[in-house]
């Protein structure tokens, strides 16, 4: 009877081991940090695999404000300046932002074009009327000497294979053109 019961308990044991090893190899969780400054993110390539959770937090240690958008084929405006990328990597799945205090407001999203439209307009005069109906994506927007940060969580899918672009339009796309932009590369 003893050995019985015995046998039962080792039973239980493998199957809940089992049931942790599953779960644990479906919740395949990553935690990234990238450093913006000038002009420059940190690390410039980043790499992640289909089904991963990824939390991203997005720090901004320059001196001035800097944004991150992940996306494919640089739009330019009439004047040849880069301006957004066509094809966003965020596009029909928002991550969730979780933005440390204070900074709600900086954490912009304007895949919807909604109210962001309005500061947009002001920090880039220069774009012109024709080209604001245009503005998609997906931006995490980080004010300069303020070592602030805001952290995104979202989970890779199958959609998201294949080689991104990470870039920052700010200022007119002067900062692009400095050479702020990065490498995203999603595998299977
Ligand atoms: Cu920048």
């Amino acid at each position: 009877m003893k050995k019985m019961i015995l046998f039962f308990l080792m039973g239980l044991a493998a199957v809940l081991l089992a049931a942790c090893q599953t779960a644990s190899a479906k919740s395949d969780t990553v935690d990234l940090t990238i450093e913006m400054s000038e002009f420059a993110y940190s690390p410039d390539t980043i790499e992640l695999k289909v089904g991963q959770e990824v939390t991203l937090r997005v720090v901004n240690v320059g001196a001035l404000e800097h944004e991150l958008m992940i996306g494919r084929e640089v739009v330019t405006t009439d004047s040849g300046a880069p301006r957004m990328f066509r094809e966003d990597f965020f596009e029909g799945r928002e991550p969730v932002i979780m933005a440390s205090e204070n900074e709600a407001e900086h954490a912009d999203t304007n895949s919807e074009q909604g109210n962001d439209h309005d500061e947009e307009g002001n920090d880039h005069d220069q774009e012109g009327e024709s080209e604001h109906g245009n503005t998609h994506g997906f931006m995490v927007s980080v004010p300069g000497n303020s070592q602030q940060e805001v952290t995104l969580t979202f989970t890779v899918t199958e959609d998201m294979v294949g080689e991104w672009q990470m870039g920052c339009f700010v200022d007119g796309g002067s900062h692009y053109a400095a050479g702020m932009v990065g490498k995203v590369v999603v595998t299977p």
